[in-house]
């Protein structure tokens, strides 16, 4: 039987990640459908036009073409929300709704930038093309642009289990889908000098929510990264 959600992307995305945990956390089924980033297909064109992946399609509105669809990974959230608003990822308090919209942004700006630009493109979009990975860029990265976003979000959890309250939010999810950019390969942020950061993402990793993209990341990089990579200085 056919979901009424289908998500147009890549496990392999953090946008998607974090769209795929809001699905989950809400207990709504889905279905997805491969689109190759490298070569984006006329018809996802028309639905992205900024090119990017996630885009999401609710065929209770269409079935087909662009109507029905949605793209942009907070898009999609905030249409979500609104379509199973229990459990809610965003904080009803007003002063906390616009911190865990700040952290997402942060996540979806900050730390995709680095980690998705400096460390997972080199590596990954250079395997897919059969040439040498760019280890020297991802070092570079992992070594002088991405410790000082771990450390904004070091002092922001300062030892608590959830960046807002004491449930999942936005916020949760968005970081820990962009840290799972790096850390499918080149582990995690040393836990001595980033130890709540560290934690929340094993926690968030852990959590049912993240567990179909979970399988379908280790699904493509199986025999692509059989081992992480050693990115310290
Ligand atoms: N703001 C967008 C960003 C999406 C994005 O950058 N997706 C990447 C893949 S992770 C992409 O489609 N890149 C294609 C390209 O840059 O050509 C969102 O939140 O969904």
């Amino acid at each position: 039987m056919t979901a009424s959600l289908v998500l147009y992307g890549s496990p392999l995305s953090p946008f998607q990640r974090k769209v795929e945990a809001v699905m989950a956390l809400k207990g709504l089924d889905y279905d997805c459908e491969d689109v190759n980033v490298m070569g984006m297909p006329d018809w996802y064109k028309a639905i992205s036009p900024l090119g990017r992946i996630p885009s999401l399609r609710d065929r209770d509105i269409a079935e087909d073409g662009a109507a029905g669809t949605i793209t942009d990974s907070s898009a999609i959230c905030g249409y979500l929300e609104k379509r199973q608003p229990e459990p809610s990822v965003y904080p009803a308090d007003a002063f906390d709704h616009g911190r865990a919209l700040w952290l997402e942004e942060y996540a979806d700006t900050g730390l995709a930038m680095a980690g998705g630009m400096g460390v997972f493109r080199p590596i990954i979009f250079n395997l897919f093309q059969r040439k040498q990975p760019d280890i020297e860029t991802a070092r570079k990265t992992w070594n002088e642009k991405l410790p000082p976003l771990w450390d904004y979000l070091e002092h922001y959890l300062d030892g608590r289990s959830h960046f807002i309250g004491d449930s999942i939010t936005i916020a949760d999810i968005s970081v820990a889908a962009q840290i799972a950019q790096t850390e499918m390969l080149a582990g995690l942020p040393d836990k001595s000098r980033w130890p709540s950061l560290v934690a929340h993402f094993e926690a968030m990793k852990a959590h049912d929510c993240f567990q179909r993209n979970n399988a379908g990341c280790d699904r493509i990089l199986a025999k692509l990264v059989p081992e992480k990579y050693d990115l310290g200085a």
